[in-house]
């Protein structure tokens, strides 16, 4: 009862604020918004039914996207989770080959080992995807005796070409809200998670790994043990004294367990785990402290040094309620890593996702203003409009690095459990939202199922560059051709990792610019990034960029396999 008196002054509080900031009190964000020049907002294509709510999305590389949200009746409890959904929500597979969306059912459809619900995921060397953790359900009775979830220790492998999940040797650690990162040796490291919401003592503290070749796991010496926070935001380093290094950037999901452990002092700080060491580093703080489920998104990696600069953007700051639209750049180069602010975002947000675009910037997409798993309101509106970074900008207010610029709203309200991936046409697809069953009870609202489409401004700058020809395997630091009959005005070329994402979170994400070492009329010449440091083995899109007065062009990426 006190629970549920505490969530009525939080919304009694969303509603004041929504006053004072002059927001409607209803939802007009339903509607379409007025017509924009496609030149510069872009256009989001009308919402498609996706069936389930894309909780998790992962680009695979025949181009279609497998998606699932879980809830599974594995044991037969009735799942409290999308009480509004007409469909068994369980994976997806959407294909964007032909001239509509066409949405199939893989097999078996649960994933075949626990529910997927908040796990974890990465692409393999071999294009497969591994799916790690996920949630098994007891009666969700908020703020009883009988709260509980529990993780799992289940690891499933989907493989695009036959469309199929396979049960895969469970992990060692239970763990609900993991990371699973593809490593530069093309093994997976999974990290995080918890065995028992919301007991901390039962947080997973060590690190495992996959090994795709023997598909076993095996657990990393009690060195590279570390309490970090749900979902952390790691990444691979590519150069400089940290590389090879796994590096903790200090945002995640920082509401469990509750603040009930000393150690979580420490997730303000960059952290880096060195992987023929096995032990962590810490290093200084983050400019703001860590960020509540805001985003990390690594900046193009650009030759001949490769360096990342991670850009953080939004979350919320000290386990506020209210959104932050603050963002940092942290430079991974040095033996520490150095943040600086960055221009804000135009709108404070939160569960949304950014997703890394082929011409460097970031789009921003989704996410609300206020927290919506513990004070969502019908007076909380969502952020509708989208936004890009241009890392070679100014913001002309603060003068600070970095450019954001509005673009056009979307059409759905996506906030906790949305998610967005860049896909091969050079679109981004967003999907999910997916709020919590006793915030539902308060405020019925949508566990939302359409996937939506959004076509970025540069897809608007006139005639896109064709690839004729490419490879479909390229070794580490090898030269190889392009055929292009573009190749006069081609002014870039970039491999992006497709995207694996989930909870505001693409671990996967991660673009590399190649070397170009010479054209001909019909042909370049390029040349691979060095190693796996730079790029984890496996798939690649490869974009051809033409410049234009407005900006760049990206070709249709062909995939090409970097080992
Ligand atoms: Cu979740």
């Amino acid at each position: 009862v006190e629970a549920r008196e505490a969530g009525d002054v939080l919304k009694l509080v969303a509603v004041v604020v929504g006053v004072l900031s002059g927001l409607p009190a209803v939802g007009p964000w339903m509607s379409a918004g007025p017509a924009a020049d496609v030149a510069d907002e872009g256009r989001w294509l009308a919402p498609f039914d996706g069936e389930v709510p894309a909780v998790n999305m992962v680009l695979m590389h025949d181009g279609s996207v497998l998606y699932w949200s879980g809830v599974d009746d594995h044991d037969g409890a009735t799942v409290p989770f999308f009480v509004d959904s007409p469909h068994p929500a369980h994976a997806r597979v959407v294909d964007f080959a032909g001239p509509v969306a066409v949405v199939r059912t893989p097999t078996p459809h649960d994933g075949g080992a626990g529910d997927m619900f908040c796990a974890g995921q990465t692409v393999l060397a071999d294009g497969s995807v591994l799916v790690v953790g996920g949630t098994e359900y007891v009666p969700l009775v908020p703020f009883t005796d009988g709260w509980h979830v529990y993780g799992l220790n289940s690891a499933r492998r989907f493989d695009p070409a036959t469309d199929a999940f396979a049960t895969q040797q469970p992990m060692v650690g239970w763990r609900w809200y993991p990371t699973a990162l593809t490593l530069p040796d093309g093994s997976a490291l999974v990290a995080s998670g918890i065995a028992d919401l919301p007991y901390p003592q039962t947080h997973v503290t060590f690190q495992e790994r996959f090994d795709p070749a023997t598909r076993t796991w095996s657990v990393l010496p009690p060195g590279a043990d570390n309490l970090l926070p749900l979902y952390p935001r790691l990444f691979v380093v590519p150069s400089g004294p940290l590389k090879g290094d796994v590096y903790y950037a200090p945002v995640g999901c920082l509401w469990c367990p509750f603040g009930a452990h000393p150690a979580e002092a420490l997730w303000n700080l960059d952290q880096s785990l060195d992987l023929q060491a096995n032990a962590w580093t810490i290093h200084g703080p983050a400019l703001l402290g860590a960020r509540q489920h805001g985003t990390a998104v690594p900046l193009l990696l650009q030759p001949p040094a490769y360096d990342m600069t991670l850009l953080t953007a939004g979350g919320t700051l000290n386990r506020m309620v209210f959104a932050t639209n603050t963002a940092e750049l942290a430079s991974l180069a040095g033996a520490t890593p150095v943040h600086a602010f960055a221009a804000p975002m135009t709108h404070a947000r939160w569960h949304h996702n950014s997703v890394l675009l082929p011409t460097g910037e970031v789009l921003a997409v989704g996410g609300g203003m206020l927290d919506n798993v513990v004070a969502y309101s019908a007076e909380n509106p969502p952020v509708l409009e989208a936004e890009v970074f241009d890392p070679a900008g100014t913001d002309p207010l603060t003068g600070l690095p970095g450019r954001w610029t509005e673009l056009a709203p979307m059409q759905v309200p996506r906030m906790y459990h949305s998610t967005a991936l860049l896909l091969p046409d050079g679109r981004v697809l967003v999907g999910g939202h997916v709020p919590l069953p006793f915030i539902q009870a308060l405020i019925p609202q949508v566990t939302e199922e359409r996937l939506e489409v959004f076509e970025p401004p540069y897809l608007f700058r006139g005639p896109r560059p064709i690839i004729a020809d490419a490879p479909a395997d390229v070794a580490y630091g090898a030269a190889f051709a392009v055929g292009t009959p573009d190749a006069a005005s081609i002014a870039s070329a970039v491999l992006m990792r497709p995207g694996a994402v989930t909870h505001a979170y693409d671990n996967e994400q991660r673009g590399i610019v190649l070397t170009m070492e010479g054209r001909s009329s019909d042909a370049l010449s390029l040349r691979a990034p060095p190693d796996g440091d730079v790029a984890p083995p496996g798939y690649y899109m490869l974009f051809l960029l033409r410049e234009t007065p407005e900006g760049p062009v990206p070709s249709e990426a062909r995939f090409v396999r970097l080992a």
